[in-house]
């Protein structure tokens, strides 16, 4: 299973790709840090049915330890999306190809609104 993560430039997406990952990307404050897809492996806990009968089961994939099964989710961490990207703005439509794989999309969204739509970083909005 493939995950794509979507949403503007620089509002987070390579940092919630590497808190699932744990892979070391890059995370910078300017828009289009993310050129090339990072992709890797992120684990979803779930309890194991090894539990049941009582033995220690050993996965084809993932990992199992202690009956928590730690099933393996592909994920795919892609440039941001900028108004006019079918035109051609920014990476244009060059991020969807690399998300046409994904099975769901998560949609990561700057609540702080420190990012305009660009995704350069301005003054964020009084709550
Ligand atoms: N305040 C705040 N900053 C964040 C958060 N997540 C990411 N950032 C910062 O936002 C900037 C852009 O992050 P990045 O992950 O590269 O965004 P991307 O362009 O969407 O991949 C970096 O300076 C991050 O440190 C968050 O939850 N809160
Ligand atoms: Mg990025």
């Amino acid at each position: 299973m493939q995950l794509g993560i979507v949403g503007k430039p620089n509002c987070g997406k390579s940092t919630f790709f590497k808190a699932l990952t744990l892979a070391d990307v890059l995370i910078a404050n300017y828009p289009f840090a993310t050129i090339k897809p990072n992709t890797g492996f992120g684990h979803v806990k779930v309890d194991c049915a090894d539990a049941f009968f009582k033995v220690q089961c050993t996965p084809r994939f993932g990992f199992c330890i202690n009956h928590k099964r730690f099933v393996p989710v592909e994920v795919i961490d892609v440039a941001g999306l900028v108004p006019g990207a079918y035109e051609g703005k920014g990476m244009g439509n060059q991020f969807l190809d690399d998300l046409r794989q994904a099975d769901a999309l998560v949609h990561v969204i700057d609540c702080s609104g420190g990012t305009n739509e660009k995704g350069e970083p301005v003054t964020p909005r009084k709550l």
